[in-house]
């Protein structure tokens, strides 16, 4: 019985560590530059190999981007930080000039520079 319940516990602590390990979160970031499925192409292929990213879907429509990640492997800034070196505004942090200037002309904001 001893050997049992140092067997159940072993497991229980196992368990633990995996729920605590492995908790993915989601969020809507807003992208207010997205404009066609050429950019939710292009933010959604930056981010898929980005590290502790689990799954990304842009919304042009709704200019937002839906990101679930890993709260142990990356994290929020980092996330927008991505978008923006894809060339995108993502909330406060605003897209990495030189990314931006390689858009497709469709992809740039109206009247932007
Ligand atoms: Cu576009």
């Amino acid at each position: 019985m001893k050997y049992f319940s140092v067997f159940v516990l072993s497991f229980v602590f196992c368990l633990h560590g995996y729920a605590q390990q492995q908790k993915p979160i989601t969020v809507n970031i807003s992208t207010p530059t997205v404009q066609c499925d050429m950019c939710k192409r292009k933010i959604e292929d930056h981010l898929k190999y980005e590290e502790g990213v689990t799954k990304v879907m842009v919304y042009p429509k709704q200019k937002k981007t839906t990101v679930t990640y890993l709260t142990d492997r990356t994290n929020l800034e980092t996330i927008k930080t991505a978008i923006a070196n894809a060339g995108y505004d993502a909330e406060e942090v605003k897209a990495a000039k030189d990314a931006y200037d390689k858009l497709p002309s469709c992809c740039k904001k109206p009247g932007g520079k």
